[in-house]
C-alpha cells in the first residue's frame, strides 16, 4: 500500500468549494491527494478566543481534513503580522515594506509550535509530510523536536531573495536554519534555488543546501484549455465581446497585491495611450483584481492608489463611447476568467516579483491555436524562464510596458502563433500534476534527515 501523504499548509481548502472556483494551488494539491490515503492539516480559516490545541478531524473518502481555529492574537501576530506584513514583502525583495515586531515573530513561532504539537500525534511512522510556503519555515524543526522521524518536505511558493537581502530581516538566520530540518527543500526556479543554497551555506548548513531543488509549479493545462473553449460562447464572454465592438482586449488578472506591479502597469497602459495614439479608441484593458488581505494597511493604501489611477486614466482618455480601462475588484468565476482570457489579444502579467505566476500559464492555455494572443510578461516572474515566446518587460519601466503592448497589439497572426506554440508545449508539459510527482518522487527517494542522524 502506498504511504500516506500529509499536506500541511496555512489554509485547508473547504471540501465543498467547487474546483471551478478554487485557485490553481488548491486544484494542484487536490489532484495530489485524490487517489491515495492522505491528510490535509492546517488552519480552518476561522478565529476563536485561543488557538485550538486539538484539531477538528473530518473524513472525506480517503482524505482526512484536520483543522485548527486560530486564536485572535495568533491570527494578528502569525498571519496578518509576521507572515503577511514581514515575510511576504521580504521574500519579494521589498525589505523596505517589511514591518518587524518581536511580538509578531514570537506569535509566528508559537503557531508553528502549536501546529507541530497538534500534528505530531496524528502522524504514522511512514507518512510523507509535505509543508507548504512561508508560513511554515519552522514547522519541520518543531516536528523534529517532538521526535518525528518521518520524511519531511517543504515547498516555498514565493521567491527566495539573495541572502544579503534576506539577512536584513531580524532573525533571518534562525529562519534559514529551521529549513535544515526538511529532507527536500523545494523552490520555484533555479534562481531561487541558488539564493537559498547560498543562504544555507552562509550559516554552515552545506548538507541542507544540497537538499534544495527547483520544482516549477504548473497548471492543469488541458483542463484550463477545455474550460476556455467551453466558455468561449458563454453568456458572460458574449457580453464582453459585444461590449468591445471589435476593439482589442488586454487582460490582467491578479490578486490585489503590491507585488503584482499594478500601479506601474496602469502607468504603462497610460503611456501606450499617450505615446501610440493609433491605439486610442481601439483597445480596452480589463483588469480583474480581487481584493486580498484587506485588513493589512499596505493593501488598503494600494487600493486607494489604484482607484486614483483608474480615475486618472479614464478621466484623461475616455470618450463618451469608450472606456479605456475597466477595473473589477471582485473575484470572477474561473470558467468566466478562462473565457475572458481566450478573448483577449494580450495577456498583461507584470509582477515586480513572483514565485511563478500561474496566470501567465493560464493565459497561454486559454488561447485559440489558430489565432492566439500575445503575452506581455515581467522578467521577474518565475514563469519567465519557461515562457520564452513572451514579450518580456522590466515591470518598473512604464515605457517598456507601453512599447511591448504596442508590439503585441500590432503583431501579425503568424508571429503570434509562432511565439505561442512552444509556450503552449511548455505549459502542457509542466503541469501541476508533474510538479507534484517530481516533488514527491524526490521526497520518497531520500532518507529522512532524522534517520540518517540516528544511523
Ligand atoms: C502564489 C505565488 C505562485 C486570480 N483572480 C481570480 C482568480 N485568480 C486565480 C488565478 C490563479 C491564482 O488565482 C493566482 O495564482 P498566481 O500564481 O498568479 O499568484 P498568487 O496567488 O500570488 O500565488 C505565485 C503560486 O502561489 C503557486 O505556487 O505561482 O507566484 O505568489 O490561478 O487564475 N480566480 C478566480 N477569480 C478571480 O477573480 N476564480
Amino acid at each position: 500500500m502506498a504511504v500516506r501523504l500529509v499536506i500541511v499548509a496555512n489554509r485547508v481548502p473547504n471540501p465543498r468549494e467547487r474546483a471551478a472556483t478554487a485557485g490553481g494551488l488548491a486544484v494542484a494539491l487536490r489532484d495530489a491527494v485524490a487517489r491515495r490515503d492522505a491528510m490535509w492539516f492546517g488552519w480552518s480559516g476561522a478565529t476563536a478566543a485561543a488557538t485550538a490545541a486539538e484539531p477538528r478531524v473530518a473524513q472525506h473518502g480517503r482524505l482526512t481534513l484536520a483543522t485548527l481555529d486560530l486564536g485572535e492574537q495568533d491570527y494578528r501576530h502569525y498571519y496578518r503580522g509576521f507572515s503577511n506584513a514581514t515575510l511576504w514583502p521580504t521574500l519579494h525583495y521589498r525589505l523596505g515594506l517589511a514591518q518587524f515586531s518581536r511580538e509578531d515573530y514570537a506569535g509566528y513561532r508559537e503557531v508553528n509550535r502549536a501546529f507541530a504539537a497538534a500534528l505530531a500525534p496524528l502522524l504514522r511512522p511512514d507518512d510523507l509530510v509535505w509543508a507548504h510556503d512561508f508560513h511554515l519555515f519552522p514547522l519541520g524543526a518543531e516536528l523534529r523536536a517532538r521526535g518525528c522521524g518521518q520524511r519531511l518536505g517543504f515547498f516555498l511558493h514565493v521567491p527566495f531573495p539573495p541572502y544579503d537581502l534576506f539577512c536584513g530581516l531580524p532573525r533571518a538566520q534562525e529562519l534559514v536554519a529551521d529549513l535544515a530540518a526538511y529532507d527536500v527543500i523545494g523552490v520555484q526556479t533555479e534562481q531561487d534555488a541558488a539564493n537559498l543554497r547560498g543562504a544555507l551555506a552562509a550559516i554552515g548548513q552545506a548538507g541542507a543546501a544540497a537538499r534544495v531543488g527547483a520544482f516549477p509549479i504548473g497548471i492543469d493545462a488541458d483542463g484550463f484549455t477545455r474550460l476556455a473553449e467551453r466558455a468561449e460562447r458563454a453568456p458572460e464572454t458574449e457580453r464582453l465581446r459585444q461590449s468591445l465592438i471589435g476593439r482589442g482586449l488586454v487582460i490582467g488578472v491578479d490578486r490585489l497585491d503590491y507585488t503584482k506591479g499594478l500601479p506601474h502597469r496602469f502607468r504603462g497602459y497610460a503611456q501606450l495611450l499617450a505615446r501610440f495614439p493609433q491605439h486610442r479608441g481601439q483597445v480596452s484593458y480589463l483588469q480583474v483584481a480581487p481584493v486580498s488581505r484587506g485588513d493589512v494597511a499596505q493593501y488598503r493604501s494600494l487600493r486607494r492608489e489604484l482607484d486614483e489611477w483608474v480615475g486618472r486614466i479614464n478621466g484623461q482618455h475616455a470618450e463618451p463611447d469608450w472606456t479605456p480601462l475597466r477595473y473589477i475588484t471582485r473575484a470572477v468565476s474561473r470558467p468566466t476568467l478562462a473565457g475572458f482570457m481566450r478573448l483577449a489579444r494580450i495577456g498583461l502579467v507584470t509582477p515586480l516579483r513572483d514565485g511563478m505566476n500561474l496566470v501567465a500559464k493560464e493565459y497561454i492555455a486559454a488561447q485559440d491555436p489558430e489565432d492566439p494572443g500575445a503575452l506581455v510578461l515581467s522578467r521577474f516572474a518565475g514563469a519567465a524562464p519557461e515562457l520564452a515566446g513572451a514579450l518580456l518587460v522590466n515591470p518598473l519601466d512604464p515605457d517598456e510596458i507601453a512599447e511591448r503592448l504596442d508590439e503585441g497589439l500590432s503583431m501579425p497572426r503568424e508571429e503570434r502563433a509562432a511565439r505561442w506554440r512552444p509556450m503552449a508545449e511548455a505549459v502542457r508539459q509542466g503541469t501541476a500534476k508533474a510538479w507534484c510527482r517530481a516533488f514527491l518522487r524526490a521526497l520518497e527517494g531520500t532518507a529522512s534527515v532524522a534517520e540518517a542522524a540516528a544511523a
